[in-house]
């Protein structure tokens, strides 16, 4: 399929413009409860970890409240591992028995389910896969238990599940649950040009629209936009590829009933604020129990976020990065059309007046998002040294808890100093 650069723009456009989706971790893994590697952890050998098949029944599971509790939290898409490292499909395969529907007592699609939700409630579906491990596939149980990462993947046995098991459940992926909005592949190590290339191809053939993450090769430059290092934030803006950041709530990214270690929810709105004003998306995760319920610490915490970005909704959504090169240590700056918009970070903005050095063009306006409030503003320009200086007044009181946006209307062509 040849994709043209136009087509390129605008099939990335409503992703880039998303800034926030929600991950989820959710399998067999939630009922030991201690995170999605607790096979490979334990050593489990296989015939005893599809045992844990027959206890999965989680009937609290409701598709309309994880899409709702998406949506509420502020996501414009959603990823679920349709299948992890442990191979268990968490969707319906006709090509593999060890599915949801067929090995466990709860026998329904929660893919199914979670399509037609996000339909309804308009979030764009999409899949985590894990294409190259598969520790319920004989290719690399043997390398991986015996802690070794050097597998073959040239074995008959590593193509004999690539093409058996991998491709026709990508294939199922795409073509039973309706428009999805990515495929996000990981772990890829071992994999070929070649093989990463096939991959890729095949999703676009059968969704020209559906994006693909980096991580579907350890070779650079493929998919259609640049997965970080997990929880990994860029220090700079950069240039490239699009870019995400996967990001977990505590510790783990599959149910861990001992990791109680939770990020503050400032410091969540902290680096939701820092990734967008870089140009790059969050994708923020939760792994739901073996009941079907998304632990009430990570729903905390995402009604807390959603609630700071429907405040400040204008300055996170189809914004543009911050045009200076650097970061400030008051907040961070994210811009659209002949606005910028100033983050401040309350544990770190100055007491009484913000000054920011660099801002060539005139301010018009400026007030705090969340409830309009003038502030007082003075901008000043020292032809020694070329020196353009805006100096913001900051009341006591800010209008939200931790951080508070600032719009600046400009009357002028957005123009910076970025040698300051
Ligand atoms: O899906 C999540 C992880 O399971 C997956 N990527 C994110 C999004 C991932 N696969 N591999 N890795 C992450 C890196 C592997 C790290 C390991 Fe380990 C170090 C595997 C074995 C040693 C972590 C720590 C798991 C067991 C101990």
């Amino acid at each position: 399929m040849l994709i043209t650069e136009t087509d390129e723009k605008s099939r990335l456009q409503w992703w880039k413009d998303a800034k926030f989706g929600l991950f989820i971790h959710w399998g067999l893994y939630a009922l030991p409860a201690k995170g999605e590697w607790a096979m490979y952890a334990a050593r489990t050998p296989v015939a005893e970890y599809e045992q844990l098949a027959k206890q999965f029944n989680p009937v609290k599971f409701s598709a309309k409240e994880w899409v709702n509790l998406a949506k509420t939290a502020g996501m414009k898409y959603l990823v679920i591992t349709a299948k992890h490292h442990d191979g268990f499909a968490m969707f319906h395969s006709k090509v593999e028995k060890f599915n949801i529907v067929d090995a466990t007592p709860f026998q329904r699609d929660p893919i199914k389910e979670l399509a037609e939700e996000c339909q309804k409630q308009g979030i764009k579906l999409c899949f985590y896969y894990s294409h190259v491990i598969d520790w319920h596939h004989p290719h690399s149980i043997h390398e991986y238990y015996n802690n070794t990462w050097d597998y073959q993947l040239e074995d008959k046995a590593f193509y004999r599940y690539w093409n058996q098991i991998a491709k026709p459940q990508v294939k199922e992926l795409l073509t039973r649950y309706g428009p999805i909005g990515l495929m996000w592949f990981d772990t890829a190590g071992g994999l070929s040009k070649k093989d990463s290339r096939e991959m890729v191809d095949l999703v676009h053939n059968l969704q020209p629209d559906c994006l693909v993450n980096s991580r579907v090769s350890h070779w650079p430059g493929m998919g259609d936009y640049q997965s970080k290092g997990d929880n990994e934030i860029p220090m700079y803006a950069e240039d490239t590829k699009p870019w995400e950041t996967p990001m977990t709530l505590n510790k783990s990214w599959g149910y861990h009933i001992q990791d109680q270690d939770w990020k503050k929810p400032e410091s969540i709105i902290y680096k939701l604020v820092n990734i967008v004003s870089k140009g790059g998306n969050l994708l923020l995760n939760v792994g739901p129990t073996a009941e079907g319920l998304i632990p009430e610490q990570s729903t905390k915490r995402l009604l807390e976020i959603g609630d700071w970005i429907n405040r400040n909704s204008e300055a996170i959504y189809e914004t543009d990065p911050s045009p200076f090169p650097y970061e400030f240590d008051w907040g961070a700056i994210t811009v659209k059309s002949g606005k910028v918009y100033l983050h401040l970070y309350h544990k770190y903005c100055p007491q009484n007046e913000l000054v920011l050095c660099g801002l060539k063009c005139k301010v018009a306006k400026a007030y705090f998002l969340a409830n309009g409030i003038p502030l007082e503003t003075n901008q000043s320009y020292q032809a020694e040294g070329d020196h353009h200086e805006l100096r913001i007044l900051l009341p006591s009181e800010l209008p939200d808890q931790y951080v508070s946006v600032m719009a600046l209307e400009l009357d002028e062509q957005l123009e910076v100093d970025e040698s300051f």
